[in-house]
């Protein structure tokens, strides 16, 4: 018999890339989708999987719902990917940030305490969560202080430290990805990467692009590859949480020379910092060491920036 995932998120950009994995390697596939006034978006970017996947209508902020979607599928593996799951977003909504992101989590945690209390447990945690602490290295890892600077980092934090009182205190196979930027060409509009590689693709330069603060370093990654980090997690004999990165840290100016050198151009004639995609703060500076998924998974990305960089552009 196939083994059974419930995904929650599977909408969304590593939704579509895991439903993608699970479904090659045989699982039985089932994904929550929320209600949308226009029915054809429901399904977002995993319609194009839909064949294969099971879906049922849920909300991680109803706790019946998900109790119910729990008691249904009685899943070998749960992921849950679901969040509101933009930083700057998060400073207008916080109430709601924490509602999905961090009650969200709870709720499945407990469903599945009740009802699937051998189902193996993902969360998508975030890099969010370290806030501005660095490692004396310049790296952030497991065992890094954690001091979240905005409402979804927090929020994430909340879920973290449930994670860990659910597998020591119910013994549930729980188990936190602390997962670096990841991107692909499934990305959001709204993520600076996705934006600017738009920009650049698009080809109209009549108007100029607006960002933010251009300084920030991010330690990206390709989708693909972390997706592939969450499911090694859960074949363990014993959970534990574990860091996905590369390893590297680039800026957000390196990430638009790359791409604007890819059309010949210099970014510096198409690109304004407006204050309003500024954030009342930012996290300035992220480099994951990955060692204990290196060692322990085995686990090494693929990709570097400039791969996932021609990956955004050419598809
Ligand atoms: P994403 O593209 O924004 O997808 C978010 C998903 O959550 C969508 O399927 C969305 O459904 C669903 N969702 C939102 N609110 C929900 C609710 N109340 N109930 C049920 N589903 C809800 O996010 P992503 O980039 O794939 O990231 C996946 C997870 O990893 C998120 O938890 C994110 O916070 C975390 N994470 C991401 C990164 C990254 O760089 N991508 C890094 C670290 C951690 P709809 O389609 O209906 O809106
Ligand atoms: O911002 C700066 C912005 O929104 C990256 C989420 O997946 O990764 C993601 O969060 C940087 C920040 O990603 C614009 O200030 C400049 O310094 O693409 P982002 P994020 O905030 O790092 C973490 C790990 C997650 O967990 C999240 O779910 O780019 N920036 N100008 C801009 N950012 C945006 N969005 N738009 C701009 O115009």
């Amino acid at each position: 018999m196939s083994k059974k995932a419930l995904i929650f998120g599977i909408t969304g950009q590593d939704g579509y890339y895991l439903s993608k994995l699970l479904i090659e390697k045989g699982y039985d596939v089932h994904g929550v989708i929320r209600r949308h006034s226009n029915h054809q978006s429901e399904l977002g970017l995993v319609g194009q999987l839909s064949g294969s996947i099971t879906f049922e209508y849920g909300d991680l902020t109803d706790a019946t719902s998900v109790d119910t979607i729990v008691h249904k599928v009685k899943p070998d593996e749960t992921y849950n990917l679901a969040a509101q799951s933009h930083v700057k977003v998060s400073f207008d909504v916080p109430g709601y940030t924490g509602l999905v992101n961090a009650m969200g989590a709870l709720n499945i945690m407990e469903s599945l305490r009740k009802y699937a209390p051998t189902s193996k447990f993902y969360q998508a945690s975030t890099s969010e969560m370290f806030g501005n602490v660095v490692d004396e290295d310049g790296f952030q890892r497991e065992n890094t202080q954690m001091r979240p600077v905005s409402p979804y980092g927090v929020s994430k934090l909340f879920a973290h430290q449930m994670v860990s009182i659910y597998r020591k205190q119910y013994n549930l196979f729980a188990c936190s990805g602390i997962l670096f930027n990841h991107e692909s060409p499934k990305r959001g509009d709204n993520f600076v990467t996705k934006k600017i590689v738009n920009y650049v693709r698009n080809g109209d330069f009549s108007q100029k692009l607006e960002l933010g603060n251009l300084d920030a370093r991010r330690d990206w990654g390709h989708a693909e590859d972390y997706v592939y980090g969450m499911w090694l997690m859960l074949q363990q004999d014993t959970p534990d949480d574990y860091v996905l990165s590369t390893g590297t840290t680039y800026s957000i100016t390196d990430f638009l020379t790359m791409a604007f050198t890819k059309k010949g151009l210099d970014w510096k004639d198409y690109v304004v910092s407006v204050e309003k995609y500024q954030r009342p703060e930012d996290v300035h500076h992220l480099k994951g060491d990955s060692t204990k998924a290196r060692t322990v998974l085995g686990w090494l990305p693929k990709h570097n920036l400039q791969s996932l960089i021609d990956d955004m552009m050419e598809n």
